[in-house]
């Protein structure tokens, strides 16, 4: 098939989804087109992969500058170029307008839209009342549409009343390239820590949503219990006033901010623990690249993270902003290297079982030769 995916080219959940849901289906011989202002981060080219960047005139009076209308021209010219059967879009608001306009636009009528939801299109960005109007047409032009979990189609039938079917299709890794390295992959400085104090990690774009806060507040009492470090992967918005926290905590030698990272798997190769206390999360990516790495999740009981981590199988569950309770449930982890192996055991078992490429690649696959075959 030929495939057009529009997403965002940031570090971020979405963007990893499509990238590597474009390179594996490029893998088995189907062409794809990525249209974005930037080459999607993490992307890696092959043959089949083709990359169509978006270009923004700047004008004077534009107070900002058109990225969406320049897209969706851009999406027209693809369309029709390419000649692409599928246009799949990664983030409801606004990607699923941009390619209903892109599509008004082409002459080629036969290409048809598939939108997936991905997690703040919806729950945060999308139901804001300035975009409300425009993302749910967005979701009803759309031939058919994907949510990463059953939280979040739910959340988006009742939210935005959609009547068409939403296909739940969970993320994926790739359990060849997520897995626990030997010693030797992970980075010099680790190696005097390991054995001897306790890793644990977090891994976000340090969105408010994303409670790092609390991860270093976990830490602290975590650290008090048993010598531990902290590291802290990724960069944004709340960056500075964790750095600050870290401070008046008193964890400075403790914690580790290694800023955006390319490639997780060494780091997640030496840690014992992944924090995740999102205040949304619609599935929680990163949850799936540790529990592939032998690492068990301690996380939110929220959105779709029930569905990903099993309580008291691949990691424990907490309330909303309950530090207590997530860091009684890492020090009972850490105390106690039966279970702790137990865990990281069904936490690799799990992702091979459900989260694999080979096992959600035929899903996508199924989905697009269902649509494209629809009347609509
Ligand atoms: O973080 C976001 O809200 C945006 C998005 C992204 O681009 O990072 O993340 C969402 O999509 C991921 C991939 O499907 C999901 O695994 C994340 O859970 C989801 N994030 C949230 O719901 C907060």
């Amino acid at each position: 098939m030929k495939i057009g995916v529009v997403c965002f080219s940031f570090p971020g959940g979405s963007g990893v989804l499509a990238t590597e849901l474009g390179r594996h289906l490029a893998l088995r011989g189907h062409m794809i087109h990525f249209i974005s202002y930037n080459q999607p981060f993490r992307l890696r080219f092959h043959e089949n992969i083709f990359y169509h960047q978006v270009n923004v005139p700047q004008y004077e009076l534009f107070n900002y500058p058109p990225y969406y209308l320049a897209l969706s021209n851009k999406i027209a010219e693809v369309v029709d170029s390419e000649e692409l059967d599928i246009l799949h879009v990664h983030y409801a608001f606004p990607h699923s307008l941009t390619a209903y306009l892109g599509l008004q636009v082409a002459r080629n009528k036969q290409v048809k839209i598939i939108t997936t939801l991905h997690g703040t299109d919806i729950t945060l960005v999308g139901n804001n009342p300035s975009f409300f109007r425009l993302t749910q047409f967005g979701m009803e032009s759309s031939h058919g549409l994907t949510a990463v979990s059953d939280s979040l189609a739910e959340e988006t039938r009742r939210v935005f009343g959609i009547k068409k079917p939403i296909k739940r299709i969970y993320n994926f890794v790739d359990p060849q390239e997520y897995r626990q390295l030997p010693c030797e992959n992970i980075p010099c400085y680790m190696h005097e820590w390991l054995g001897r104090e306790k890793i644990l990690i977090h891994i976000s774009n340090f969105r408010k949503v994303k409670r790092v806060d609390d991860v270093v507040r976990v830490f602290k009492l975590v650290n008090e219990a048993i010598p531990s470090r902290l590291l802290l992967v990724g960069d944004g918005p709340t960056c500075n006033a964790v750095q600050e926290l870290v401070e008046e905590l008193g964890l400075s030698g403790r914690v580790i901010f290694l800023g955006v990272q390319d490639n997780v798997v060494p780091l997640l190769s030496a840690a014992d623990l992944l924090l995740l206390p999102s205040e949304k999360e619609a599935f929680g990516l990163v949850a799936i690249e540790a529990m592939a790495c032998k690492v068990p999740v301690i996380a939110s009981n929220i959105g779709g993270l029930p569905e990903v981590v099993r309580h008291g199988e691949t990691g424990f569950l907490s309330s909303l902003g309950d530090v207590e309770d997530m860091a009684a449930n890492a020090v009972r982890i850490l105390e106690e290297p039966e279970l702790h192996g137990q865990m990281a055991q069904k936490a690799r078992q799990r992702v091979e079982k459900e989260f694999s490429v080979d096992r959600i690649l035929p899903d996508y696959l199924q989905y697009y030769e269902e649509i494209s075959a629809g009347t609509e």
